[in-house]
């Protein structure tokens, strides 16, 4: 590494969505000035998005955080003043440890948002972080987003983690429901250039349908545009789960000797027939025996569900069906089919011994919520609640809270309301690069370094890629003396809240968290002997060096010569193809049986909430998300050159629906429901079908505090004060799709 001022070139991959696209970026000053895809990357071979070339600016937005922001309530201050990093993380200490001490473990309080599934740091030491006190009350986005899937995968293979992909470059035929990808370039498939991917399969002959209540881009270049009834897909899936056994289609192929309760799907699925779901989800009993007879019929085939299948009432069911269909036809784990990813950092599965640590199954509900009493899922409490945990006073409220990535107050369900119970707590701590809508409730706002100063390997998305493959790229500028890496910030948080104090060492902690992953993934291995061998400039490159050598097809420290290590990857710029994906069952399953278990208990339970929701009138407007290419989240609105064009907050309305409420393009309309009300401009387009509404999330910076100056000229709306705090019980997930609403002229 050099000074970093010189005008040179480097590699990365891109961290910004889940496509992990390799980026050619040019550095001078010590920020990066222009960005091009690599068409040498072993995965994304030069596709980039135009989200890639916000990176130029979101280093050095002149609004981005670069030093530690402390609450000053002198006159003149504007409330905030800038500190050492010293100083803040004493203020820290002196703020928080005197809320703990008085109300105890559960009055702390965390919201892990969404981009530390794309940091090394959030990956890493996020765990040691929340594990620091003995609280329950951890909330993520994951609530508001793919919990269901965890869940239904939990229960299906055993963990939370193990979740199959659809195998996109070899499939046939790819049946995607509640998902997006021209515009959110994939999720839950980690995909670069999902949209060529998505060209090369008709191309070689496949098909392509797509399931959702608005004609989206992908769904104009599918086959076929299937339009759904919002939040009723588990109808759908399980009518064609009932064709397959009407039709003795059901095929386990390879998987047959090691799958348990097809017999109890197949009673399951009785009151789903076709007909008695057509008019339930809106598709036609004739399509839907037609699309279960095509899935059988391929010679590979995938069905993928995404967002729209997860943040819906019958989350968990849904992910569900969509991995029963995979088994029933024969395409889980093969080739074409659902497929699991075998990433670099992990080391090779091994099916446990019964009764082993590894063959224990999975559970929820170890702990419930306060208030609601909801289950514990994954080791949180659902995002749906935590707004009533913030403000319901009683013995074990929050009382002080740390916010890490997130914006829960543009992104969660009930915005207001936790605005302003944010706004209540004794000690509040943000670790983000920006005073936002959420931070601007924290008492110390603590800023990580510029992307160009940091490393990346994804730990999180090669996780759920189609393709093995590992990429490391190192920071392309060396970090300020005195500035702590995130790892370093998470780090010391962790060390104050474990009473270590503010002062003590973060790299102490770190090789001690690497001494316990050793022995545990290595325990014939003295950690003694181990760490010398480790290398990496900082605790995140030895971490993932150590997983690297210790992973599938790691160097395993001399037994396999040529294997894989942080050198490696350090010697390929453009990334190391470890080839398409594998066979990974039964070695990858955690179920106690050991089996594939195709109807487990708690899921099964719900199925009755499911048959009792047929008999539901379904009338009126529901409202439904949407994604834009140029946008991600709530954070991207403040990059100038993403603004505009077709990235706006708009109610989307279908020509019918809004001549009968006498709203013309343009028009402004008050869109309410049971939780609240907002007003936003119509947006008339038959692009949502009929009896569909849809607004994008991430919107509405126009709350006073916030420092996001281009975002709040276009501000937009919070459709999320729409949401009421339902969920899907099993999971958690907060309902953000299907929500009844009324529309009418402002
Ligand atoms: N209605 C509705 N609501 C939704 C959704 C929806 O589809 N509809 N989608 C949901 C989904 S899928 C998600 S994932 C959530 C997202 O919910 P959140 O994660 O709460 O929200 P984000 O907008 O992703 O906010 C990211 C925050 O991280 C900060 N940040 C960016 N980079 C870094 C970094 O490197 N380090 C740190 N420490 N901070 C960083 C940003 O400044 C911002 O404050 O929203 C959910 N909300
Ligand atoms: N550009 C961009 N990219 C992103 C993000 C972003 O904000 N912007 N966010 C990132 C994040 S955090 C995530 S989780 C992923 C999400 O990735 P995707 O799941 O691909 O997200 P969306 O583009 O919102 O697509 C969801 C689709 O579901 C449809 N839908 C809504 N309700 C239903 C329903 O009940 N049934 C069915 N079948 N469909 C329904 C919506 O109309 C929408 O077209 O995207 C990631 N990538
Ligand atoms: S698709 Fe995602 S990973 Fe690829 S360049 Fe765009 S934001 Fe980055
Ligand atoms: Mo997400």
């Amino acid at each position: 590494m050099t000074t970093g001022m010189e005008e040179r070139t480097g590699y990365r991959t891109c961290p910004l969505c889940e496509a992990t696209c390799g980026l050619r970026v040019t550095v001078a000053g010590g920020a990066i000035t222009a960005v091009r895809g690599d068409r040498e990357d072993v995965f994304s071979h030069g596709f980039i998005c135009p989200k890639a070339t916000a990176l130029t600016h979101l280093d050095t937005d002149p609004d981005r955080l670069r030093r530690p922001l402390v609450r000053d309530g002198s006159a003149g201050s504007g409330g905030w003043r800038e500190a050492g990093w010293d100083e803040a993380f004493a203020a820290i200490e002196q703020g928080l440890l005197p809320v703990l001490a008085e109300h105890g473990d559960q009055a702390l309080g965390f919201y892990l948002g969404n981009p530390n599934v794309h940091t090394m740091a959030g990956t890493l030491f996020i765990g040691p972080l929340v594990k620091a006190r003995r609280t329950a009350n951890v909330f993520s986005a994951s609530t508001l987003d793919q919990m269901p899937k965890h869940v239904s995968c939990g229960f299906m293979f055993g963990h939370p983690l193990t979740v199959p992909v659809p195998d996109l470059d070899r499939t046939a035929y790819l049946l995607m429901l509640g998902a997006n990808p021209y515009e959110s370039n994939g999720s839950l498939c980690t995909a670069p250039d999902f949209p060529g991917r998505l060209k090369a399969l008709r191309a070689r002959g496949g098909k392509l349908v797509v399931v959702d209540p608005r004609r989206t881009r992908t769904g104009d270049v599918a086959d076929e545009h299937v339009p759904v009834r919002p939040g009723t897909d588990a109808y759908l899936l399980f009518g064609m789960v009932h064709t397959l056994f009407a039709e003795d289609l059901v095929r386990l192929g390879e998987l047959a000797g090691h799958v348990t309760g097809v017999e109890e799907v197949r009673a399951a699925a009785a009151p789903f027939a076709p007909d008695a779901v057509a008019g339930v989800c809106g598709v036609p009993a004739d399509t839907i025996r037609r699309l279960a007879r095509e899935l059988a019929a391929a010679p590979a085939a995938a069905v993928y569900g995404r967002i729209g299948t997860n943040t819906v009432e019958f989350g968990t069911l849904t992910s569900w069906l969509v991995d029963v269909l995979n088994a029933l036809t024969g395409n889980l784990d093969r080739p074409g089919g659902a497929m699991f990813p075998a990433p670099a950092h992990l080391p090779t599965p091994v099916l446990g011994e019964p009764g082993s640590r590894t063959r224990r199954g999975y559970r929820t509900g170890r702990w419930h919520s306060r208030v609601r009493g909801v289950p514990e899922v994954n080791g949180e409490l659902p995002t749906a609640v935590l707004a009533e945990e913030l403000a319901t006073p009683g013995e074990g409220r929050i009382r002080a809270f740390v916010t890490v990535a997130g914006n829960p107050v543009l992104s969660a369900p009930g915005g207001a309301a936790l605005d302003e119970a944010l706004a209540g707590l004794d000690f509040m701590v943000s670790v983000d690069p920006y005073l936002n809508e959420t931070t601007r409730r924290a008492h110390v706002i603590l800023p990580p370094p510029p992307l160009v100063q940091r490393g990346h390997y994804d730990f999180a998305f090669t996780g759920f890629a189609v393709r093995n493959v590992a990429n490391y790229s190192p920071p392309l500028v060396p970090r300020e003396p005195g500035v702590p890496s995130e790892s370093e910030i998470l780090l010391r948080l962790a060390l104050i809240l474990g009473g270590q104090g503010a002062g003590a060492d973060p790299a102490a902690l770190a090789e001690w968290l690497l001494d316990t992953e050793m022995r545990r993934t290595l325990p014939d291995r003295d950690p003694a002997e181990l760490r010398p061998l480790l290398t990496g400039d900082t605790v995140e490159e030895r971490v993932l060096d150590f997983r690297l050598r210790s992973g599938a097809y790691g160097d395993g420290f001399g037994a396999r010569p040529g294997g894989l290590s942080l050198a490696r990857l350090l010697e390929a710029p453009h990334g190391v193809d470890l080839g398409p994906l594998t066979p990974q069952l039964p070695q990858a399953l955690r179920t106690a049986s050991g089996l594939v278990e195709l109807a487990p208990g708690p899921v099964l339970a719900d199925v009755g909430r499911l048959r009792e929701g047929m008999d539901r009138r379904r009338a009126g407007l529901m409202l439904v998300g949407r994604r834009h290419l140029r946008s991600n989240n709530s954070w991207m609105h403040n990059v100038p050159a993403l603004a505009g064009g077709s990235n706006r907050c708009t109610l989307q309305l279908h020509p019918a629906d809004a001549a009968e409420r006498g709203l013309a393009d343009g028009a402004t309309a008050t869109v309410a429901s049971p939780a609240g009300e907002l007003k936003v401009e119509v947006e008339v387009t038959d692009r949502v079908s009929p009896g569909v509404a849809s607004l994008p999330h991430g919107w509405g910076h126009d709350l006073p505090g916030a420092r996001l100056s281009v975002a709040a000229a276009r501000p937009g709306v919070n459709m999320n004060v729409l949401a009421d705090g339902a969920m899907d019980p099993l999971s958690g997930n907060a309902v953000l799709s299907g929500i009844p609403i009324e529309v009418r002229p402002a």
